[in-house]
């Protein structure tokens, strides 16, 4: 009996699909993943095991986009395939029990799972005058987030609040806003920006968390480098307009309305990381992400680039033309691997492969082995 036999006996496909286009989801997330066909076998059989893992998702200084892009996903799967992969044992706006009851029902589930649960956590946390600008339940968010991380298995920020402070530490930064990498200095922090976020993205890497038991590979501010590690310009649609020098030069003009590139009206596309024009968003069609729509990317992934620069402002391109003298190795984004580094590089790997063995056996689980998420 070979993978794809064994995956037949699963009696239990979640989010309403058929067993085919669940295989097929599955397998479009290995690809994302950069994984094999194979490997979405795995991870259909890790995703319909039953072993749920519980989550925790704390929320801080935010507008609560992070957790609306989940629920709003038009894709009729994404939602109810996130919320049946995991747990969710606390969300202050989806759970049913509020004040007093919802604080003993976190503490339950963190004391019952030890080491064993997912902190996620939406929105950034303010460290001024001892974190006094955000309390939930009399307490600070600042020390929510030290203590639901003590014990965690991962630790997942989600959005640009979280990931480095967004919205809430832009200039003069009031409350002095943080994102959570900030606040747990000696942790490994999964960020997952984008205001909001994809949430594409959090379920490919909480599936690959489920499946492998460990992280997948991260750059060096802790974005996992299958969704951060392109530029959005060098896989967006309009990019043969900007390469023919045919651009927008006002919303609504001639060049505007055929869909021409948007760099001339502030499109930050040229330094912005994100997979945004290949995974888009809502899998309502090829329009269905900003620059789809006739929006200039905002950069909103990218910190010092969106709330940062202005609108209209010009991106700054990298990667201009082609360099004439390709190096030996590809360099990813984060992993900055040039010859001269790559003996450093592999440190790095090596260290972020550690934290997801850690991890593994946080989860009380066997760590995947390497050729497993090949
Ligand atoms: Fe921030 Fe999330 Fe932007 Fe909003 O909660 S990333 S403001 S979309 O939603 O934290
Ligand atoms: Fe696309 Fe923006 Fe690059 Fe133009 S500048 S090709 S619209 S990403
Ligand atoms: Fe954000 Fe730009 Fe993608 S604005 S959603 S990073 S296209």
């Amino acid at each position: 009996m070979n993978k794809l036999d064994d995956f037949k006996a699963v009696e239990k496909i979640p989010g309403n699909l058929s067993r085919r286009e669940f295989l097929k989801f599955c397998t479009g997330v290995a690809a994302t993943l950069g994984l094999s066909s194979m490997a979405g076998v795995r991870i259909a059989e890790a995703a319909t095991s039953g072993n749920r893992p519980p989550v925790i998702w704390l929320s801080g200084q935010e507008c609560t986009g992070c957790s609306e892009t989940l629920l709003r996903a038009t894709h009729p799967t994404l939602e109810s395939l996130i919320l049946e992969t995991i747990s969710l044992d606390y969300h202050e706006t989806l759970s049913v029990a509020a004040g007093h009851q919802a604080e003993a029902a976190r503490q339950a589930s963190m004391e019952a799972n030890k080491g064993k649960y997912i902190l996620v956590v939406e929105g950034a946390t303010p460290m001024k005058d001892g974190g006094i600008y955000c309390k939930i339940g009399n307490k600070t968010m600042l020390d929510h987030v030290k203590e639901s991380a003590e014990h965690a298995a991962a630790i997942v920020a989600v959005g640009s609040c979280s990931s480095w402070g967004g919205v809430a530490a832009t200039s003069p930064n009031p409350t002095g806003a943080v994102g959570t990498p900030e606040v747990l200095p000696n942790k490994t922090v999964v960020s997952i920006p984008g205001c909001p976020p994809n949430p594409y993205n959090l379920l490919a890497t909480i599936l690959h968390l489920v499946t492998f038991k460990k992280l997948p590979a991260l750059d060096d501010i802790g974005r996992p480098i299958f969704a951060y590690g392109r530029l959005i310009h060098e896989n967006c649609e309009r990019r043969p307009h900007f390469d023919a020098g045919r651009f927008a030069m006002e919303f609504g003009d001639e060049g505007h309305r055929k869909g021409w590139c948007l760099y001339k009206i502030g499109c930050k596309g040229p330094e912005t990381y994100a997979n945004c024009p290949s995974v888009l968003f809502g899998d309502v069609g090829s329009a269905s992400w900003p620059v789809g729509t006739g929006h200039p990317c905002i950069g909103c992934t990218e910190q010092g680039v969106v709330f940062e620069k202005s609108i209209h402002e010009l991106a700054k391109v990298e990667n201009l033309t082609p360099p004439t003298l390709f190096p030996p190795i590809v360099e990813e984004r984060g992993t900055g691997v040039t010859p001269a580094s790559a003996a450093v590089a592999g440190g790095v790997v090596g260290a972020v492969v550690g934290a997801g063995a850690v991890i593994a056996s946080k989860m009380g689980q066997e760590p995947a082995t390497e050729s497993d998420s090949d």
